[in-house]
């Protein structure tokens, strides 16, 4: 017996007997103690008391935050703050899979754009799908500013599914953000250009040729995807639109989309122009942009849409025409809208203006219903006067970018990127509460499911522009800083920096994490970019190679502790498809299968089936195996590519092992395992007499423990064969394969055991 199995056994049999001698050595130091060593405040304690998740207990919020130039999505606890995960998204991301696989190949590949792949994103606002503008926890849409895409990432296994191209911007920022059932998702371009098709045109013809526009995408809620067939933009001046969010209950219907730079400038310091950030604020307003894009929807339905790149856009004099788009000043260089959760009200913050304006829905409706119009702009847009539109407007500092609503009535918070402060103030009367410096130059902030119709208060975190001096440094790249703000009280307390050592997150969203019900496993066989059966679903014992159409197609699977095929031959020249089958069901049993001298990387989560697909190009002997530590024999998870050189001759088919087995051997083998399925016994024994079936996760455990109980019995089948037949190497070896069975399964029981232990189960009486 190798040491290894010989301490798993000692382990078997000592458990149950209690830990209780060093259970009580960590309280030797008293808290008051601690911090004198540590030189903590009683503040200190008393945030991190608030911000502290004990281990094994988990956050009350999941934050989605953008990650900025890394092309993915961060997610963490709150109030915890520790990362959770990544979600690829727009950039390959190798340990899972992303961007090497076939399957995830073919998302990405929907976001080429004019048939170039594009494998660079720069995240920057996530939108949770809502159901009557509450969080729903079903999907999650992200933009990328770069190139005007979103993407749609299913919350069910949290794997981006779709990637759409817009068919007409070249950049975007006002996306992407929901309309209150998610039927529509929202974008807004960012530089005008002229539109995507029309090649080259000079920048003097910029009030003529460039132009913005927003685009609404009609979301299937049914399929979980994007119809791009359906959805539809309205064109717009080239006034640089920015950040957009959709109207809620009274103003369920319509959009607002922000614009800086209305003055049209165009550059060209090289020339001895003065730069853009010049020209781009001479003026002392921009315009919001006010949009009925339900009315907008039945035009396009009534044929009066014009088609660009085969999409439907409403262009700009329908749009006057037909009473659609409306302008209202707004304050010099305007970056966030946010519609509050009554729906009543939109604050907007100029970045180079000390105000927050809040705008009336109502004021605006009557407005445009009254055609009370200040004035037209050069397209002929109607525009609304801003002091008749305003509810109010409020100092709250130098830089206000960005508003969240709170829980309680009337409350927002603003982030102040200028002063460095989260300003908190009453919109409704114009008050301010309470000021908080950040650290340092806040962008987003984030109040929980603040943007919904159900803000959750507690928790703020704040999006910082610059880390500076907060963390031990680490060259000159420095990480981003989410700072956590406890708001539940009348001064906001700031409890914890949480570095994000990843690209500069823009804005991010926070949900319940009780609304979210991500599954643990797939159905054997899953494409998961699809959610559809692969074709190369592979089940047990069906594992081939298969030529077909010039390809070597291989059906492999994976489970505890082997690959199959353990060999792949392929000559010189041939393309090689492989496609892994990951068998397991039980949860966090996740395999990995690469192969030596290639790209192939494959992440196979539990019925997850992938695969890669290369030329063999270059004869000779490549190593493949699991990249998980899976199980004892996680290493032993190997097998070989063998790549033969055209017109190769065998030499011998014959394989050598240095190991020969005895009848001795063997009982030794046999009576080992005996003694190995009374301790299994003796746990199942341990576990049915209580009331395991109330404990899901013992549930999914015993499952699992069963399914490896059967490959111990087919495995001591195969064993009992070669022993009728004296072929004692064979009986011994495959001897060794029902004990590592027997392995798993114990290791599973005791899991299942401890789980039930820990979780006070009962005994149950059994029925006479
Ligand atoms: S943006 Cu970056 S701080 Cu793209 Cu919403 Cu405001
Ligand atoms: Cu499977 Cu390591």
């Amino acid at each position: 017996m190798k040491p290894f199995y010989r301490k798993a056994l000692m382990t078997l049999t000592a458990v149950g007997i209690g830990m209780g001698a060093a259970a009580e050595a960590w309280s030797a130091e008293s808290l008051d103690d601690v911090m004198k060593r540590r030189s903590l405040t009683q503040k200190d304690v008393l945030a991190a008391a608030k911000t502290y998740v004990p281990t094994g207990k988990r956050d009350e919020f999941i934050a989605f935050s953008s990650g900025g130039q890394s092309g993915q999505v961060i997610v963490y606890g709150i109030p915890s703050m520790r990362i959770l995960k990544y979600v690829a998204v727009f950039t390959p991301e190798p340990w899972q899979g992303y961007g090497y696989d076939d399957e995830s190949k073919a998302v990405l590949a929907q976001g080429r754009v004019d048939g170039k792949d594009i494998l660079f994103g720069d995240t920057h606002h996530p939108a949770i799908s809502e159901t009557n503008g509450v969080y729903d926890g079903q999907y999650l849409f992200i933009n990328d500013k770069n190139n005007p895409r979103i993407a749609v990432v299913d919350l069910h296994d949290f794997e981006t599914k779709q990637i759409v191209v817009n068919p007409i911007m070249k950049s975007e920022h006002g996306g992407a953000f929901v309309s209150p059932n998610t039927d529509w998702v929202i974008e807004a371009a960012q530089y005008a250009a002229p539109f995507r098709g029309s090649g080259y045109v000079p920048l003097s013809q910029f009030n003529e040729k460039y132009r913005g526009a927003v685009t609404y995408w009609k979301f299937d809620r049914k399929k979980g995807r994007i119809n791009e067939a359906e959805s539809f933009s309205i064109e717009m001046p080239p006034y640089s639109q920015d950040l957009s969010d959709f109207g809620k209950g009274p103003s369920d219907g319509w959009s607002f989309t922000n614009s800086f730079c209305s003055e049209r400038y165009v550059g060209g310091i090289e020339r001895g122009r003065p730069p853009f950030e010049a020209g781009c604020s001479q003026k002392d307003t921009d315009f919001l942009h006010v949009v009925n894009w339900k009315k907008a929807h039945e035009l396009v339905k009534a044929g009066k849409a014009t088609k660009i790149n085969g999409h439907n856009v409403l262009t700009m004099d329908v749009s006057a025409k037909e009473g659609i788009l409306f302008l209202i000043p707004e304050p010099k260089s305007p970056h966030g809208v946010d519609v509050s959760p009554d729906g009543k009200f939109l604050i907007v913050s100029g970045k180079l203006d000390t105000h927050a304006s809040v705008y009336s829905f109502d004021k605006i409706q009557k407005l445009i219903a009254a055609k009370d119009f200040a004035g037209k702009d050069p397209y002929g847009l109607p525009i609304l006067d801003l002091k008749k539109s305003l509810h109010l407007q409020l100092s709250v500092g130098l830089g206000p970018l960005h508003t969240q609503y709170d829980s309680k009535p009337c409350v927002v918070y603003t982030s102040i990127y200028v002063d460095s402060l989260v300003t908190k103030w009453n919109y409704c009367e114009g008050k301010i509460l309470d000021k908080l410096p950040v650290h340092y130059n806040i962008g987003h902030l984030m109040t929980m499911e603040g943007d919904s119709v159900e803000p959750q208060g507690k928790y703020l975190v704040s999006l910082n522009k610059l880390a500076i001096d907060r963390f031990n440094p680490v060259g000159p790249l420095h990480p981003q800083n989410h700072q956590l703000i406890d708001i539940s009280g009348d001064k906001m307390q700031l409890l914890y920096d949480m570095p994000v050592p990843l690209g500069e997150p823009h804005y991010a969203v926070a949900i319940r994490a009780d609304r979210l019900k991500p599954g643990v496993r797939y159905k054997s066989g899953t494409n998961s970019r699809t959610n559809a059966r692969s074709k190369y679903r592979t089940r047990p014992g069906r594992e081939k190679v298969e030529r077909k159409d010039g390809v070597v197609h291989v059906y492999g699977t994976a489970i505890r502790s082997h690959l199959t095929p353990e060999i792949i031959e392929v000559v010189e020249g041939e393309t090689v498809s492989v496609h892994i089958t990951n068998l397991e069901r039980a949860e966090d049993e996740t395999h990995g299968f690469a192969i030596s001298g290639t790209n192939v990387n494959l992440s196979l989560e539990p019925g997850k089936t992938a695969s890669s697909t290369f030329v063999a190009d270059k004869a000779g002997v490549y190593p493949y195996y699991c990249t998980e530590f899976c199980s004892a024999l996680h290493l032993e998870m190997q097998g070989y590519l063998l790549v033969k050189p055209k017109g190769y001759k065998e030499v011998s088919a014959k394989f050598s092992e240095g190991q020969a087995y005895t009848e001795a051997d063997y009982k030794k083998q046999v009576e080992n395992n005996v003694a190995t399925q009374g301790v299994i016994n003796s746990v199942v024994a341990f576990i049915t007499a209580r009331n395991f079936k109330d404990f899901p996760i013992v549930v999914a455990l015993v499952e699992d423990a069963t399914d490896q109980l059967g490959f111990a019995a087919e495995s001591k089948k195969k064993s009992e064969d070669f022993a009728v037949k004296k072929d004692w190497q064979n009986a011994t070896l495959w001897g060794q394969q029902w004990f590592q069975y027997q392995v798993k399964t114990a290791d599973l029981g005791l899991r299942a055991k401890t789980h039930l232990e820990e979780n006070g189960a009962k005994v149950v009486e059994k029925k006479k």
